[in-house]
């Protein structure tokens, strides 16, 4: 039996991850709230959400998310974030809770009793797989549509360098599950809203190629969001755009906070590590996917991410 489903027995729980949670802290998160319900456990799902969630999840069973967590839980259960900073206003119930465990795929994660990690893995989703698999339990379509979406998002639709044959074979164990690929790709990657289209017309317009680097950045303002009425969590695919340029390995596109600052997404398709740069900044992620905020300008943080570059040549 695997440790996630040990000494549940009257205890209260809580589920959560990173704040603003992506396609795989929900898919992770969602999917163990199912099933310990058809375990006949009860858990609280809970995340610090500053932002609306892109629609682009809004496949997933969302509405099982507790808007307000109770004050203090025996078990917190932590997905997809490697820090307990990152966990934003819920950090207080990790630090009170009695036992906290974290599933995870990052490097090192600095907190947790009881660490279920493997920084190779492409997605929590693909290690929460494997603790499942442990034990005898039938995937529903409900869990493996969730899992499904981890894997996705993860692996940039089965794309990444993570991407490799375990992660297939869950994908088509999930299949067999009842997971909906099609309609879990067509709602993340097939579908933007009209504004959402005319604005990455505007930031394709802006790109700039750093030879020597090979990097391309481009950058939105918080002009555009008024511009196009349009809120940032909606345009999480503009990197995807960005990092088309043939001509370039890395590339960054910086999005403007309310409070002038900027939050990075860094994507590397050769051997540079972005997670290093990232760091720079005090960010991190994965080698060939990370993100960071910091107060610097744009120019500045061209500058600096350049000489990142430059020192792991
Ligand atoms: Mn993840």
């Amino acid at each position: 039996m695997s440790e996630l489903f040990k000494n549940l027995e009257n205890k209260s729980i809580l589920i959560t991850g990173h704040v603003n949670p992506d396609g795989d802290a929900l898919g992770a998160a969602l999917s163990f709230k199912i099933i310990l319900n058809e375990l006949d456990h009860d858990a609280d799902v809970c995340f610090d959400i500053n932002v609306n969630l892109p629609s682009n999840l809004n496949h997933l069973p969302l509405h099982l998310i507790t808007q307000e967590p109770i004050e203090k839980y025996d078990k917190v259960f932590v997905f997809d974030c490697g820090n307990p900073q990152r966990l934003g206003k819920l950090e207080p119930l990790a630090n009170t809770a009695t036992e906290v465990v974290v599933v995870d795929h990052h490097i090192d994660p600095s907190f947790g009793d009881i660490q279920i990690i493997d920084p190779t893995a492409a997605s929590t989703t693909q290690v929460l797989y494997r603790e499942i698999k442990k034990f005898d339990y039938k995937i529903s379509r409900d869990v493996a549509n969730c899992l499904m979406t981890g894997l996705i998002t993860d692996t940039g639709r089965f794309q990444y360098s993570n991407t490799d044959s375990e992660v297939f074979n869950i994908a088509a164990e999930l299949m067999n599950s009842g997971a909906e690929l099609t309609k879990i790709s067509e709602n993340i990657y097939g579908s933007i809203s009209f504004n959402a289209m005319k604005l990455q017309s505007e930031i394709i317009k802006r790109i700039e190629l750093f030879t020597e680097h090979s990097l391309v950045v481009s950058y939105v303002l918080q002009e555009d969001y008024k511009k196009y009425n349009i809120e940032e969590s909606e345009l999480d695919f503009l990197i995807d755009s960005v990092r088309l340029v043939k001509e370039s390995n890395i590339a960054l596109l910086l999005k403007e906070q309310s409070d002038n600052s900027f939050k990075g997404s860094l994507r590397s398709r050769n051997d540079i590590d972005v997670q290093l740069i990232a760091s720079e900044f005090g960010g991190g992620g994965h080698k060939a996917a990370s993100g960071f905020s910091t107060t610097h300008d744009i120019e500045n943080i061209i500058d600096k991410v350049k000489k990142a570059i430059e020192s792991q040549l």
